[in-house]
């Protein structure tokens, strides 16, 4: 392994001045789990194995179609977002994984890439692919759409670049493609709603039969933008089709912030999951529309509820129950390595909170219609503090009790200033 971006010595030192408290609060926590017939060693085991892959994406500073503020010392390529991941990994433990997007991610040789990632502690998780933006050069435009577009051609370079995808996610490790598409109208009339479905279901199938055996196409529906009016794979409902009718190796992506607001969202992932078409997840938070907010930031309950119904869904596993877990954020005013580690570490809670749930009890409870006690369940585990659990684990795979803190005294940012060129001001988020 090449030197990894963050000093041994400096999460060394700060743990040190942090154990007796964290083994304090961890000693006490594990009392009362206890008392609950809880062995706090297993959750902190769960808690271990657990992981969330980071965007590449993300590892910039996102922006609005309005506008971008970048910082210094953001990165602004695939080499430079590794190494930024790789101080998430560091001092996190929970992201081992990166989740690249092409062709932003484009290099000349992904077996060195692959080996670069390694080299910092990373691994790829699933490739996705862009047919909502014109590449310079690029034959034809995406304009009016990529898999649904009435013009063949430009429907054939969607399927083609989907396809590219797959190569060299091969290359990187990875076993998921994700779709996402921004087709869709801002006019009604525009398109029609069944035939452009029909000619995107015709497209997908394309890509589906390049699909290697052992891989997953995860279909990410999102209900407006860019279209604002209507776009193909909008819902759920649309997406859960399209993956029936593609086949097994389809799923569904939930991406937290692809729905109507106030939308029920964990009983679309218990949904989901009851036909077999649970593939993954793009975790972020929103309060009016795809606002890509940070994991738990608006709303931490219902995060908690989604990994409740997947509990669930583990115990009861339909179809090899597998879901990949991302992060899908744009971080437009905060560091993006400060987000994602605050980000990873909701989410990881969430998780861990879920593990805690009496599920005996849950499932009395709703088996004797006993509302109060039912919801109790789940509230006793949801009002645990469980950072404890989260700070030993992480201090264990060598990652840093107070992660922020040690990355704030790195100055790893300002150091990477000094070296990476700066980012140009603009809209967009990359
Ligand atoms: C679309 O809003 C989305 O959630 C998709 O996952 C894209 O790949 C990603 O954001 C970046 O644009
Ligand atoms: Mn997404």
């Amino acid at each position: 392994m090449t030197e990894l971006p963050i000093s041994f010595d400096l999460i060394a030192d700060r743990n040190a001045a942090h154990r007796e408290a964290l083994e304090d609060d961890y000693a006490a926590l594990g009392r009362k789990l206890a008392r609950a017939g809880i062995d706090i060693d297993a959750v902190k085991a769960k808690v271990a194995g657990f992981s969330v892959a980071v965007p590449s994406w993300g590892a910039g500073r996102g922006g609005t179609r309005f506008a971008k503020f970048p910082i210094p010392g953001e990165p602004t390529n695939i080499h430079e977002k590794l190494e930024d991941c790789a101080v998430i990994q560091q001092l996190g433990r929970t992201t081992p994984r990166v989740s690249p997007h092409f062709p932003w991610d484009k290099v000349s040789d992904y077996k060195a890439l692959r080996e670069e990632a390694a080299a910092l502690g990373l691994g790829f998780d699933a490739v996705n692919s862009n047919t909502f933006q014109d590449q310079p050069g690029q034959a034809h435009t995406y304009a009016n759409g990529s898999l649904a577009a009435q013009d063949a051609a430009t429907r054939q370079q969607a399927v083609d670049h989907n396809i590219e995808c797959i190569e060299i996610g091969r290359q990187l490790g990875s076993t998921d493609l994700t779709v996402w598409v921004g087709d869709g109208t801002n006019f009604p009339g525009q398109q029609d709603l069944g035939r452009s479905l029909d000619r995107y279901l015709e497209a997908a199938a394309k890509i589906y039969a390049a699909l290697p055996d052992d891989w997953r196409m995860l279909l990410e529906h999102k209900m407006f933008e860019p279209a604002f009016y209507s776009t193909v794979i909008s819902d759920w409902g649309s997406s859960i089709l399209a993956a029936q009718e593609l086949g097994p190796k389809a799923k569904c992506l939930v991406d937290l912030g692809h729905h109507a607001p106030n939308v029920n969202i964990e009983q679309i992932v218990a949904r989901l999951h009851r036909f077999g078409k649970l593939g993954g997840f793009h975790f972020n938070d929103s309060k009016y529309g795809d606002d890509d907010l940070d994991s738990g930031s608006i709303n931490p309950h219902q995060l908690f509820l989604v990994f409740n119904e997947l509990a669930e869904a583990e115990l009861n596993p339909r179809d090899g129950f597998n879901p990949s877990y991302m992060i899908d954020q744009s971080h437009n005013v905060t560091d993006p390595i400060e987000s994602m580690l605050s980000s990873a570490e909701t989410i990881t809670q969430c998780y861990a909170k879920a593990a805690l749930v009496d599920r005996a009890a849950l499932h009395a409870a709703q088996e004797a219609n006993d509302t109060m006690m039912a919801f109790q369940a789940l509230r006793r585990a949801y009002n645990t503090d469980v950072a404890p659990i989260l700070a030993m684990a992480r201090m264990e795979a060598g990652g840093a009790i107070d992660a922020l803190e040690a990355y704030r005294l790195s100055q790893y940012r300002s150091r990477k200033a000094q070296e990476r060129k700066a980012v140009g001001l603009g809209a967009g988020i990359v």
